[in-house]
């Protein structure tokens, strides 16, 4: 047994110099000597492994069926958004419909109203285009989020997907738009039965009428059989559980775009139909919550996206802002879907406020919090895109920058 004791050395001497190498240390138990066990058996739909925890946060409200849950995008690898951690936002629960009975009308201003069935969907020619969805309440102020002590409630309203679907302007055109129409009312099957009007030049841009999602049919709770997904666009126009589409001439002034989803400005007006997620970033390590073991080497990461197209650049500060650096961006990085960046950082033990700032194709450069409500006045609740900076406390701990 002198091997194994002069190897214990060695690793306590390393964890010594660096405390990152102390989860190195192997725990000694009966599998190293113990005889070889056959694994699990093999299981026809998969299930991640057992020591993995990651949650959606669920609304603190008692009723769960209206609210919505957050992803957790401290503990999310890549750009991708595991379909089980996508965030959820119902504004009357998740509806169960059969695809066998479930139909999508087309009809108004058309020159021949069509029904389709989910098998007449699928044997249309299909696109797949991964990007984010991200609710317009996300980093709501009145939902204290700027002061939320995770980047999970604070952010946690956006996610990001390959969709698979067929493109809405093929169904369009097969239904035959009639010259003068301008819109079109998109309606879910669910018990809110949710509207919205959205402008024909997006329907015949890029909108894609969506039965897939990662690979595999949507989740019930991302609008399981077909729903719309508006690339950049506010997560409330991407329709779930979608049933019928209705050319028009004018928007239909629903209560989602009437009573809700309009913007406040200080001179009493309000803006509506603000469609286009501006761009957006926020450092997911360090962030709130999480905790520095000890000074040393760390890489800050996060996610940077913007509803008009590819980021170009997310610049990154650990002093409050008094200076900046180009982090690197990942590939791939895709218009209007999440995109990683990463910067290698020497954590000197100090308090450091971290943050970062998101360039994106237009030259559109993500806005200080102090500029948003310069602009929008201080009682806006949508759309809130504004620089998100953590503090790192002297003992490692991660905070708000009010905490
Ligand atoms: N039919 C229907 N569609 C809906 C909603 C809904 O409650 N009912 N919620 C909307 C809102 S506010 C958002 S942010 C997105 C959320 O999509 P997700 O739950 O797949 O993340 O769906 C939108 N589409
Ligand atoms: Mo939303």
């Amino acid at each position: 047994m002198a091997g194994k004791s002069s190897r214990r050395r060695f690793l306590e001497a390393t964890a010594a110099l660096s405390g990152a190498l102390t989860s190195c240390q192997r725990a000694e138990g009966p599998e190293e000597e113990g005889p070889r066990r056959i694994g699990k058996p093999l299981r026809a739909y998969g299930e991640r492994s057992e020591f993995e925890k990651s949650v959606r946060a669920l609304p603190t409200t008692k009723i769960l069926e209206v609210g919505q849950s957050y992803t957790p995008l401290a503990e999310i690898y890549g750009i991708i958004t595991p379909s089980a951690l996508h965030y959820e936002r119902h504004h009357s629960g998740v509806p169960t419909i059969d695809p066998a009975t479930h139909r999508l009308l087309i009809h108004g201003m058309v020159e021949r109203p069509l029904i389709f069935t989910m098998d007449d969907l699928r044997r249309l020619p299909s696109v797949s285009r991964v990007c984010f969805i991200e609710c317009a309440g996300n980093t709501h102020l009145g939902y204290g989020a700027r002061d939320a002590p995770t980047v999970q409630l604070s952010h946690g309203l956006v996610s990001c997907s390959e969709w698979t679907g067929v493109s809405l302007s093929l169904l369009l055109s097969e239904a035959g738009v009639q010259p003068g129409a301008k819109w079109i009312l998109a309606e879910g099957a669910d018990a809110a039965k949710m509207q919205r009007s959205i402008p024909l030049e997006k329907a015949m841009n890029d909108i894609i009428v969506a039965y897939g999602q990662n690979g595999e049919a949507l989740r019930p709770e991302q609008g399981y059989p077909l729903r719309l997904v508006i690339p950049g666009w506010e997560g409330n126009v991407n329709v779930k559980w979608l049933r019928r589409l209705k050319v028009t001439d004018q928007p239909y002034m629903t209560r989602d775009e009437t009573a809700k989803y309009t913007d406040l400005m200080p001179d009493g007006t309000a803006r509506q139909f603000t469609f286009v997620m501006e761009a957006k970033s926020v450092v997911t390590f360090p962030s709130g919550g999480q905790k520095l073991r000890a000074p040393g080497f760390y890489e800050i990461t996060g996610l940077a996206w913007s509803g008009r197209g590819r980021i170009e650049r997310v610049e990154i500060s650990t002093d409050g802002g008094g200076t900046w650096q180009d982090a690197g961006l990942s590939e791939p990085r895709l218009p209007m879907a999440l995109t990683r960046f990463r910067l290698p950082w020497r954590w000197d033990g100090r308090e450091a406020v971290v943050q970062s700032r998101a360039t994106d194709e237009t030259g559109y450069v993500q806005p200080t919090h102090e500029a948003l409500v310069a602009a929008r006045g201080p009682h806006y609740e949508y759309h809130n895109n504004c620089i998100r900076p953590w503090r790192v406390l002297a003992d490692g701990s991660v905070t708000d920058v009010a905490g």
